[in-house]
């Protein structure tokens, strides 16, 4: 079934362009893309979603980007949710496809060999949830309110969701908060580590940016070598997963980028890391 018939862009705003969907503004090596539709809370309608996945392809093939950070315009809202106007009326095929869109997206993003930060702005619901969850840190204003209300809508999460919290957060609590989709706050987001800190709203983003420079300033090979065996290891047992870290610590023994550092350090220098 061709992608096209099944996974509608309905719910974006009339006469707002594709590519405003997704803003993009660059601070040096850190690219910072903004979820942007203001009127429905940033939610993710298939036109929204496959503009994430151009600006993530984008931010991926451009070598002088070396990290991401991802929030939602406004102060209300990262994402809140899934467009529900969108999904209302799918059919089980065209669910499906929509599912499979927005999966497709989200692990792009995780799989993007630069490190991602979610700067959490606001509501981050249901997919909102699900595409910060595809991010490697996530950082959030101390007003943001979280949960997985998929289930006060008669569905499930479908966008990784009831994987990635049960990952991140543990069975136990994942099971409570997609279970019962009550919203929390970003004070239990802290509590149950799935954000690494809160932050006064107007601090949020120059502190998720600052994350996103030291990231960016370090070994860029080095940094996506570490995010992927961090990454992958998780889904292995301890001695593959030690395995996996020790074939990738040699490999970075063929790169210039580790002569490079480490001659800086000794000559009592910054190195200058070109990704090679
Ligand atoms: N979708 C569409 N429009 C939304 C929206 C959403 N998720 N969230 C908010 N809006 C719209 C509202 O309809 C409203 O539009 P107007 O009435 O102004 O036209 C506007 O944004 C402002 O929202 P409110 O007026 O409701 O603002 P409040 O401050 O009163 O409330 C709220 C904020 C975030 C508590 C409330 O808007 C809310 O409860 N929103 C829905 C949150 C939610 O349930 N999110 C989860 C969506 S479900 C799957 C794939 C994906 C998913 C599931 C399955 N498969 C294909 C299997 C994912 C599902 C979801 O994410």
């Amino acid at each position: 079934m061709a992608e096209a018939t099944v996974v509608r862009s309905e719910g974006s705003d009339p006469g707002q362009a594709s590519d405003d969907l997704v803003t993009r503004e660059d601070d040096g090596a850190v690219a910072i893309l903004r979820v942007n539709r203001p009127k429905a809370l940033n939610a993710l309608d298939a036109a929204t979603l496959r503009r994430i996945g151009e600006r993530i392809a984008e931010v991926g093939a451009d070598d002088a980007v070396r990290a991401l950070v991802l929030t939602g315009s406004g102060t209300k809202a990262f994402v809140a949710g899934a467009d529900i106007a969108a999904l209302r009326d799918m059919n089980p095929e065209q669910a499906s496809a929509f599912s499979r869109l927005g999966g497709g997206v989200f692990r792009q993003l995780e799989r993007l060999g630069k490190p991602t930060l979610a700067a959490i702005n606001g509501f981050a619901l249901g997919g909102g949830l699900e595409l910060a969850l595809g991010c490697d840190v996530l950082l959030a204003a101390d007003h943001a309110k979280f949960g997985l209300p998929e289930v006060t809508l008669g569905v499930i999460p479908g966008f990784g969701g009831t994987q990635r919290m049960a990952r991140l957060i543990g069975a136990n609590a994942a099971r409570l908060w997609v279970m019962s989709g009550e919203i929390f706050s970003a004070q239990e987001a802290l509590r149950l580590g799935l954000v690494y800190s809160l932050h006064e709203p107007e601090a949020l983003l120059p502190a998720a940016i600052a994350w996103a420079h030291k990231m960016a300033s370090r070994g860029p090979l080095a940094v996506a070598a570490a995010k992927s065996v961090i990454d992958r290891g998780l889904d292995l047992g301890l001695d593959a997963a030690i395995e996996l870290e020790s074939q990738a610590f040699g490999q970075c023994f063929a790169t210039a980028d580790q002569r490079e550092g480490m001659d800086a350090f000794l000559a009592k220098r910054r190195p200058e890391f070109r990704g090679q």
